[in-house]
């Protein structure tokens, strides 16, 4: 054969070689490190699923959209990484869009790829299977959103998801996929060279030299220096630069929920235990991707005390400063290189916090962790909160990198309080919303992504948010372990009905079984009734590793209304007066 014909027939074949809608979303994200899915499969993504499992990646398919929705948005928190999930057109991707909203919310990198009906029939609202303009619904919930229309552009539509998601300041992005483009068929040669690796997805974002300078002066000035870490801090993995300026300057720490374990919350300078002293007594407080939120109390208030106070706030967002009080000193850049720039700025030469000032912390930190002590050691049976989260202390203190999840009002609020983290990125729960139903989500997310064993430590409400997930957690055979604090309802169970025949508003039936939920897919299931039933429960499951739920029984008349934020409840004027 001529060498002629032979360069023809490669032509030929080169020009026979076709690929699809399908194939170029799964090279997109393959091409792009993105190979776990969370999803729920129905019309028009059921197939992409199959092909998508089939060409290596992960699918994780649950039982319903929006704890996929929450798996992914907390692998995008523990991966730096978007977080992918798949669901349906309008009922499912309105299951996902609550977690997508959350992941932005959250500053979590996620993408919602939702499958759509066809664009003709939505746009002329002639009542197309599962209708709905799935874009415009999503455009204020996120961060981001885009649709693609022609297979062509897959890979630049992934590519743009991608970098919206992880660029600047993390967060959800929504991807619109109209049910015609998977099917959509062009040229292989075509497809490949439409794909997009994404480089430098999340580039540094270096603070100028003029705020490094502002900064250290204002740190320099301060009598009671204190640093609060937020979760922003723990997502970007800068753990050891982070560590060591607290510890050159010896300013004691105060960790949010999510960024418990960032330094061990046993470090000489934590203030953990001492959070109403500092936020009263310090006089300069350093933010590193913490937000003035209502979790600070807006950085103003009784909290707060009286003293006049001068922030320093490292954040990506510009925007964030002056969000609720004056920021004496903005730093705006991603973390990692925001902390390097202070190190380097503080020299060979800083003189660390004063000690008066840190003895105070720290004498202060160690009267509050003496106090509770005694109230941890309890037997009780049945379980007081106190008693039982003793015994998971010192199962958590005995496997630091176990990852803790943890979600409901006193059993997360308590939970927080006493159980000490010793690793970066080992406790996550309900965020920036206080959000409900996580739980299943982030334990499943949790699991896959690191590899390392999981405790969900759950209120008996918030696990029903999600609690069909114990089958997804029993059929991937995760090293899951589900605690249910069982008070028989929502704060207590104690609550009565003073007119009729229904039960109140906040309980649920009384010594409800939740650990017949586990063996009826034939995971673990065990009903304890003393913290060390507890103990024994929690510590076989965690060696064996297989998806277990344990029902801690736990005295109805133990919680408080709405845990630690029962202030935020409104008051009727009227009733005020009386
Ligand atoms: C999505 C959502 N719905 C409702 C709430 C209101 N809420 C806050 S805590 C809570 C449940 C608290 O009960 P439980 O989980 O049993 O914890 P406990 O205080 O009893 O330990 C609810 C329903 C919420 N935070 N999020
Ligand atoms: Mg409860």
């Amino acid at each position: 054969m001529s060498s002629q014909t032979q360069s023809a027939d490669a032509t030929a074949d080169t020009e026979q070689e076709l690929t699809d809608g399908f194939h170029l979303i799964i090279d997109a994200l393959k091409l792009n490190g993105l190979t776990t899915i969370y999803g729920v499969p129905g019309i028009p993504i059921t197939d992409f699923g199959r092909m998508a499992q089939a060409e290596g990646l992960r699918v994780l398919s649950f039982r319903h959209e929006q704890n996929a929705g929450y798996a992914a948005s907390i692998a995008g928190f523990l991966t730096k990484k978007p977080g992918v999930c798949l669901t349906v057109s309008a009922p499912g991707f309105l299951n996902g869009l609550t977690a997508l909203a959350h992941a932005t919310t959250n500053c979590f990198p996620m993408i919602l790829i939702s499958g759509s009906s066809e664009r003709e029939i939505v746009d002329l609202q002639q009542g197309d299977y599962e209708e709905m303009d799935q874009l415009a619904i999503a455009k204020p919930l996120c961060k981001a959103a885009f649709r693609v229309l022609h297979a062509a552009d897959i890979g630049i539509g992934v590519a743009r998801a991608i970098r919206a998601a992880v660029s600047g300041r993390p967060g959800g992005v929504y991807l619109d996929l109209p049910a015609k483009l998977f099917g959509q068929v062009i040229s292989a040669d075509a497809g490949r060279k439409s794909l997009v690796k994404v480089i430098d997805a999340a580039p540094a974002q270096i603070p100028s030299p003029d705020s490094i300078k502002r900064a250290l002066d204002v740190l320099k000035a301060a009598k009671k220096p204190l640093i609060i870490l937020g979760k922003g801090a723990a997502y970007a993995q800068a753990d050891d630069a982070i560590r060591t300026l607290v510890e050159k300057s010896g300013i004691p720490f105060l960790p949010m929920s999510m960024a418990k374990g960032l330094l061990p919350d046993t470090h000489p300078l934590c203030a953990g235990a001492a959070r109403s002293t500092v936020l009263a007594q310090s006089d300069t407080v350093m933010l590193i991707g913490a937000r003035l939120n209502w979790l600070l109390s807006h950085g103003k208030g009784k909290t707060w005390g009286s003293a006049p106070k001068k922030f320093v706030q490292i954040d990506i967002e510009p925007k964030e400063m002056d969000s609720n009080v004056e920021i004496a000193a903005p730093v705006v850049g991603d973390i990692g290189s925001c902390v390097a720039a202070l190190l380097d700025g503080m020299g060979g030469a800083w003189s660390p916090a004063s000690a008066d000032w840190v003895g105070s912390v720290k004498a202060k930190r160690e009267e509050n962790v003496a106090k509770m002590a005694p109230r941890l050691m309890n037997n009780n049976s049945p379980m007081d909160y106190h008693g039982a989260l003793g015994v998971l202390r010192t199962i958590v203190k005995e496997r630091p990198d176990a990852i803790l999840v943890n979600e409901g009002a006193n059993t997360l609020d308590l939970a927080r309080g006493v159980i000490d983290m010793y690793q970066p990125r080992k406790r996550i729960d309900v965020g920036t919303w206080g959000i409900m139903g996580i739980g299943m989500g982030y334990a499943i997310a949790a699991a896959v992504e690191t590899g390392k064993p999981v405790l969900a430590v759950e209120g008996d409400s918030a696990f029903g948010f999600s609690g069909m997930e114990v089958e997804t957690i029993a059929r991937y055979k995760l090293p899951v372990c589900i605690v249910i604090f069982n008070n028989d309802g929502i704060y207590r169970g104690t609550d009565v009905n003073k007119a009729g025949d229904d039960p109140a508003t906040t309980v649920f039936v009384k010594g409800a079984r939740y650990d017949k939920m586990m063996e009826a897919f034939g995971g673990v299931g065990i009903n304890a009734t003393s913290p060390d039933e507890l103990k024994r429960a929690v510590n076989a499951a965690m060696d064996a590793g297989k998806p277990t739920l344990i029902n801690a029984v736990i005295d109805p008349a133990a919680g408080s209304e709405s845990g630690r934020i029962g202030n935020l409840n409104p008051q009727s004027a009227l009733q005020k007066k009386k």
